[in-house]
């Protein structure tokens, strides 16, 4: 029997810890400080962020969380051979758990899913410490740190508290642990789609015999199947887990498309006919031939924005539904493919993907800068990586999996880092792209380790003139080895309100946000050899390093501001998807020249200066943009 006993809701309290008392000084772990304070603890939602409560709206540090758990579901636990587990969905940044006071765990990380095994003898253990309700205590820590990952700046808010959801995990003692699904096509002599299999991966305890079936999702079952787990001693935690890998072909197979997204179900059961595993999947392939992408064989252009994991008035955890409602308000605006900037977001967002028909890429926060020579935080990257790929693996709208973003590719000790974390990414998931998000146009060494060429360019906002994109991508398209090449983000602030009806040619209006955007856009359109094009940034987003006066404290390069208010460019957005200039071509001339053996070094030169000065005089000059002061309320 599988079961998942939620315990999310209304019934949890915080306190905030500033001077780090609470551990070793006050021992709030203890049931007993717990029940002493309960009544002076702030109650709260969970999931949430700690900064929507009155008073935390700044606050950076340690934060607990205190909830009750009934403790008749220990009680029905413990007499069974049942394989239980403490799950969290996302907590951001350190979590340090107990139950009844018993420590049962820590998991560093804020954007990707853990869990920590309740063997019996420690629900035992439990149970002992007293009567009544179990009380657990959660630690939360999101102080900055520099062998953190993401590191110390970042252009985003650092949401902290236990924001995605929290439940126990039961499942029989011989279990499925998981499945991982993969797709495969045939392709008949004239291209076309003649068939398809899936290889389902699965890690599954020794001995267990499983019957699989498939479903289509209007529930009807098209095929169905044996199989046995091989045989192994019983060990003293129970039988071991051990792979199998089931082939199955799909009779007239509906591929999934973002037009035509078709989702199946793969269920298997035990002998008994009890669930052990359910999953949806997608029948589907991305690949890439050259400089093209193709999906299912055939060529897609990448049209999309990113999304910072945030909504107003919640924070970084929103409800499904709004989550829906903005996949399907950026599909009305035209767009197929989303970017989850700059981390994972909640799986509930994947499914909508997978639902609604949206590409989807995604990130580790691996941004600007990290230790990359500190052997914990390679570690800790490589391990974010392998958890969202195993969160993830399933959902057919994932085409990549990103190390990072706008790294600096001139160190090599951050090159060194990023092929690890993308050849990892490549090990783990051969079936999708390995990729990282670059912000250097020539000198970058790290490009070729990667799927696609993926390179950020702010024209027209950060640098000079909107009119240098087509040159610009021109150049940097002689120096993409013949992979994809897509622009993964450009635009421009607008405040909403500012410069619509008056066509203010100044920065930050709308007027002037939606002509640089749409000069970029029909750019890109005219480009044939661009893969597609990613804009920054579907909705403005709170960031601590935004003051400015039209800032005030958000980042305002979105279509719609932080209320889902559109603004001019989205109005735009629909025509606009699809315009493209009247091409010329004189641009692509004179990059063939400047690209010949003569003005390459100087070009390259030029490059590096830029690529590599750059970082240290922003440092320097302090501008905010790589140094942030954490305040506290
Ligand atoms: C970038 C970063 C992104 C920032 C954006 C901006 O290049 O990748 O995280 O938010 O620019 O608005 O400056």
């Amino acid at each position: 029997m599988l079961e998942k006993i939620l315990l999310s809701g209304t019934s949890w309290f915080l306190a905030a810890d500033p001077r780090n008392a609470g551990e070793s000084r006050e021992q709030w772990q203890a049931p007993d400080w717990f029940l002493e304070h309960e009544q002076s603890l702030v109650p709260v939602v969970v999931p949430s962020s700690w900064q929507v409560c009155k008073g935390l709206e700044r606050y950076e540090g340690i934060c607990w969380y205190f909830t009750r758990i009934s403790r008749t579901i220990f009680e029905r636990l413990l007499p069974t051979t049942n394989y239980a587990e403490l799950h969290f969905n996302g907590v951001n940044y350190l979590a340090r758990i107990w139950l009844n006071g018993i420590e049962i765990g820590s998991h560093e990380g804020g954007f990707t899913p853990f869990s920590f095994h309740l063997p019996q003898q420690a629900l035992k253990q439990v149970l002992e410490q007293g009567p009544g309700d179990m009380i657990l205590a959660a630690r939360v820590d999101n102080t900055r740190r520099h062998d953190q990952v993401p590191e110390f700046s970042t252009d985003w808010f650092q949401w902290g508290g236990i924001y995605r959801d929290v439940f126990i995990d039961v499942k029989p003692g011989s279990r499925v642990a998981r499945c991982a699904i993969m797709p495969h096509l045939s392709y008949s002599s004239k291209g076309r789609v003649s068939g398809a299999s899936i290889n389902a991966s699965v890690l599954a305890s020794a001995g267990l015999k499983v019957t699989w079936k498939i479903k289509g999702l209007d529930d009807i079952e098209i095929a169905t199947g044996n199989a046995a787990m091989p045989m192994m001693e019983y060990s003293e935690t129970g039988p071991q887990l051990l792979p199998l890998v089931l082939d199955i072909s799909i009779p007239k197979p509906r591929l999934w498309s973002p037009g035509t997204p078709a989702l199946y179900e793969l269920l298997l059961f035990d002998d008994e006919g009890d669930l052990l595993y359910s999953s949806r999947f997608g029948l589907r392939e991305i690949k890439a031939c050259g400089p093209d992408i193709l999906l299912n064989g055939t060529k897609i252009l990448l049209k999309g924005a990113s999304l910072h994991e945030e909504k107003f008035p919640w924070g970084r955890e929103y409800p499904p539904a709004d989550r829906r409602e903005d996949i399907a308000a950026m599909k009305a605006l035209g767009f197929n493919f989303l970017r989850t900037a700059h981390y994972s977001h909640d799986e509930s967002l994947i499914e909508t993907c997978d639902e609604l028909g949206m590409l989807v890429g995604e990130e580790i926060p691996v941004y600007w800068n990290v230790e990359f020579r500190n052997p914990k935080t390679i570690r800790l990257a490589a391990r974010m990586m392998r958890d969202l790929i195993h969160r993830d693996f399933n959902h057919p709208s994932v085409i990549w999996w990103s190390a990072g973003n706008e790294v600096p590719v001139s160190r090599r000790d951050c090159v060194q880092f990023m092929t690890t974390i993308m050849k990892l990414a490549k090990r783990l998931d051969p079936s999708r792209f390995s990729v990282f998000v670059s912000k250097a146009f020539l000198y970058d060494p790290a490009r070729r380790w990667s799927d696609l060429t993926l390179v950020n360019a702010y024209f027209g906002w950060y640098l000079l003139t909107e009119r240098l994109f087509s040159f610009v991508a021109d150049v940097v398209h002689g120096t993409t080895m013949r992979k994809p090449f897509i622009i993964s983000e450009f635009g421009a602030n607008a405040m909403l309100g500012f410069g619509r009806r008056e066509a203010v040619d100044v920065k930050s209006s709308e007027w002037k946000q939606a002509s640089i955007v749409s000069h970029a856009i029909k750019t890109f359109n005219s480009k044939s050899y661009l893969s597609g094009w990613v804009e920054w940034i579907y909705r403005d987003f709170k960031s601590h390093m935004r003051l400015g006066k039209y800032e005030q404290g958000y980042n305002r390069k979105g279509l719609v501001d932080e209320h889902g208010r559109k603004k001019l460019l989205a109005l735009w957005m629909p025509r606009l998807v699809n315009d493209r200039l009247k091409y010329n071509g004189k641009s692509r001339i004179l990059a063939g020249i400047l690209l010949a053996k003569l003005a390459w070094f100087p070009l390259a030169f030029a490059g590096i200066v830029m690529d590599v000065i750059s970082p240290l005089v922003m440092k320097h000059m302090n501008t905010g943009y790589y140094v942030y002061e954490p305040r506290s309320s």
